[in-house]
Formats: structure tokens, C-alpha cells, sequence
């Protein structure tokens, strides 16, 4: 992505700061030399400076007369370039970031000094990526800035973050359709390979193999291969059932393209036809999920769709004969119907701010009957736009007929 991207961005977060103030943004700490492969990058960090190195920060200072940006990157250690390679230079970080000012990271506290005397409040992102790592040490750091400087108040970036990353740039979507143009090869590779007495990891295998061979090594999340009851289970990632004749296999998957996710959901049987039972409840998602993809434009929010999908499910489950009272929907549908998706697969989100064009969001109604041991789950992928939206992944195959077809080939 060109640095003039991520310049715009922290042109926009410099009009929403007030002045006086300090923007304090981590990249993902690491203690591997070298990146590992599974690294991932803060995404506010991202967002603002394109960098995919691990224990940076980004300092932005604004007051009445300026907007200063100052990158701290690690210095390179020449012993260990044949063990690790050379860190990122000073000017390659330049020439991806568009900052001028960088420094080495145990600089931070010195140029910190030099504008936190002159500021009021410090917008500092604590958010980890992971559990401990980063949050620990963003910890660590807040309080030897509040003991420092014990006028600066300290708030978080989130909203300013929120009302940016909500937002989509051309070149954002640009890699969000990549990312589901690979996504929908990679579930054709998976469903296609599909045979009853496989193992969900196979399943995996194939879908992931699909993924690295059009160079997306990087997943959105870890893959979700549910067969039979499994698939009544939301967040199932162990993978490890074997996958009967007679049942529905559930794949929630996503590739990720330059940081940006895919976030899928596909419903299919094992064996290639679905029984009766199957088709009724899997056409019952299948209407609700195009229903609310037609709700979905501008000025409306998420808890609109949400609020008009437990409307749909309801009568969909008294259909399929499953509930008499309306009240009881959440034995068979509990989650919500919908996340901004972008840099993260649930990106973040104001469930009740209004939609707006540029806006990404996922659609997935599901219905999960453990007793019959079915659970199904569709999942596009829409964008906003002026007059409505469009599904972005429209090209997944998801009509009954259409899954049968490509099973029997
Ligand atoms: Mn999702």
C-alpha cells in the first residue's frame, strides 16, 4: 500500500485530536529475533504507519501551530543480521511510513520529555493484540508517564480509531475483495475435496493449502471446520472430528490480504446432498441471511439488523417446528447477526452508530440444533454504499442447488 494511505490517516486522527495533546501507538511486541510467522500487527499501528515490525511506537504530538509524527523503530544489532537478517532501516521505514522523524525506540523517553511538559492529555492505545505481551508492557509504560508527568491525562484512542477504521478507503476494500477472492478458492479447494470419513483437519488442510498457495499465509483467524454437532458449537477450532456421511460440515474461514480479512461462512454436506431436514434449515438461514443483506444501507445500525434477525429466526424456528414460544429463539440462535470487519476480523465496532458508505460488515444468521446434531451458519461479507450495498462476497457459492452442483463434479 503506498505510504500517501497512511499519511491520510494520521492526517485525519491530528483533525479529531484536540490540541495540546499526545497520540501514543504500540506496534505488537514480540521477543522473537526474527518475526514470527503467525505475527500479528497491532492494527491501530498498522493503520498508521504500514510497518509489519514488531516493537515500534508512534508518537504524534499536536498543537496550535503543528502535527508532529515521530516513529521509534529498534536498532539494528550487526551480530545477529546472520542469525535474524537486518532490522528495518531508518530509511526503508521512511519510504513505507511517510514519517520523517524517526528514532531509535529507547529514545521514547527522552522525545516523549521534550512534549509531554507542553501537553494536557495523552491518547495512549493499551489495547493488546495478544494477551499479555503488549498489554503488559503499554501497563508498565502508562504508569512511568502518569508518575512523570502527573498533570497529563491519560484516555484512550479508541473512538477516534473506531470513527477512522469504520470508514473503508478505496485501497482498504481493494484488499478486502483479494482477500475474499482467495477465500472463495480456498473454500471450493475445501468443499471439493470433501469426502465423508475425512477429519475436519484435512478439511483445514485443504482450505489453508489453497490460501499460502496464492501467497495469503496469514489467515484472518484460525479456521473453523465443524461437522455434525460440532457445528452447534460457535467458536469450534479444534478441528479434530471425523466428518460422518449424514451431516452438515460448517467452515467459518477467512484469508487476510496486506493486514486485511476475509470473514466467511459456508454450510454444506458432507456427502454432497442434503437431506430433507437439511434443506429446510439450511434454506431457513439461507432467507434470513438475504433478507438482511437487503437492510443493509446507509442510516441503519446494527442493532437494526440484529433486532429485525431474531424477528426472522423466530418464526423460521416455530417453521421448522423447533420452538412454540418466541422467547425461546435463543436455545437455537445466540449470537449476533453482525461485526465491521477490516484489519480485524471483528473490527471495532458502535452497535448503534448509523451505517455509512465505506462502512464493511458481515452478515451471519445461523441456527444451531445440537439434538439433531446440525448447526448452520451463512456469512457474507457487504460494503456499504451511497445507495445500499454491495455483498463483496456474492461470487461464494450459497444456493442449495449451486453447493450440490460443485460437489458433483
Ligand atoms: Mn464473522
Amino acid at each position: 500500500m503506498d505510504k500517501k494511505f497512511f499519511t491520510s490517516n494520521r492526517k485525519q486522527l491530528f483533525k479529531l485530536l484536540p490540541d495540546n495533546s499526545l497520540g501514543v501507538f504500540s506496534a505488537t511486541v514480540s521477543d522473537a529475533g526474527s518475526l514470527p510467522v503467525d505475527f500479528e500487527q497491532n492494527a491501530n499501528f498498522f493503520y498508521l504507519t504500514g510497518l509489519r515490525i514488531a516493537n515500534a511506537q508512534i508518537l504524534l504530538h499536536k498543537n496550535r501551530k503543528t502535527n508532529l509524527s515521530i516513529l521509534f523503530i529498534e536498532r539494528n544489532i550487526p551480530e545477529m543480521e546472520v542469525w535474524i537478517g537486518k532490522k528495518l532501516s531508518k530509511e526503508d521505514a521512511k519510504k513505507i511510513s511517510g514519517i520523517e522523524h524517526i528514532f531509535f525506540i529507547d529514545e521514547f523517553p527522552r522525545i516523549l520529555h521534550t512534549y509531554a511538559i507542553s501537553s494536557e492529555v495523552c491518547f495512549y492505545d493499551h489495547k493488546a493484540n495478544k494477551i499479555g505481551a503488549n498489554l503488559t508492557d503499554s501497563l508498565f509504560q502508562i504508569k512511568d508517564i502518569t508518575t512523570h508527568y502527573p498533570a497529563l491525562k491519560i484516555l484512550h484512542p479508541g473512538p477516534f480509531m473506531t470513527i477512522l477504521r469504520s470508514v473503508k478507503k478505496v485501497d482498504e476494500i481493494t484488499n478486502m475483495k483479494k482477500a475474499i477472492s482467495i477465500t472463495n478458492d480456498a473454500i471450493h479447494n475445501l468443499i471439493t475435496h470433501t469426502e465423508p470419513g475425512m477429519m475436519e483437519y484435512e478439511l483445514e488442510a485443504h482450505f489453508r493449502y489453497e490460501c499460502i498457495r496464492n501467497n495469503a499465509k496469514q489467515l484472518a483467524f484460525s479456521p473453523i471446520i465443524a461437522s455434525g454437532e460440532n457445528a452447534t458449537i460457535l467458536h469450534y477450532e479444534k478441528n479434530v472430528g471425523k466428518v460422518c456421511s449424514d451431516v452438515l460440515v460448517l467452515a467459518d474461514v477467512g484469508a487476510k490480504w496486506n493486514e486485511y480479512c476475509a470473514d466467511i461462512s459456508r454450510t454444506y454436506p458432507a456427502n454432497g446432498t442434503f437431506t430433507k431436514r437439511q434443506k429446510e434449515v439450511y434454506q431457513a438461514v439461507l432467507d434470513v441471511n438475504k433478507a438482511i443483506i437487503k437492510k443493509v444501507k446507509p442510516g441503519i445500525t446494527l442493532r437494526d439488523l440484529q433486532e429485525e434477525t431474531v424477528k426472522l429466526i423466530k418464526k423460521a424456528l416455530k417453521k421448522l417446528n423447533l420452538i412454540k414460544k418466541d422467547e425461546e429463539y435463543k436455545k437455537y440462535y445466540m449470537h449476533s447477526v453482525s461485526h465491521p470487519l477490516g484489519l480485524q476480523a471483528h473490527d471495532l465496532v458502535d452497535h448503534d452508530k448509523k451505517l455509512e458508505a465505506g462502512n464493511v460488515i458481515t452478515v451471519e444468521p445461523g441456527i444451531y440444533i445440537p439434538e439433531e446434531k446440525l448447526g448452520v451458519r451463512i456469512e457474507d461479507d457487504i460494503l456499504v454504499t451511497k445507495d445500499g450495498h454491495e455483498n463483496l462476497s456474492k461470487d461464494i457459492p450459497k444456493e442449495i442447488n449451486d453447493i450440490e452442483n460443485i460437489m458433483k463434479k
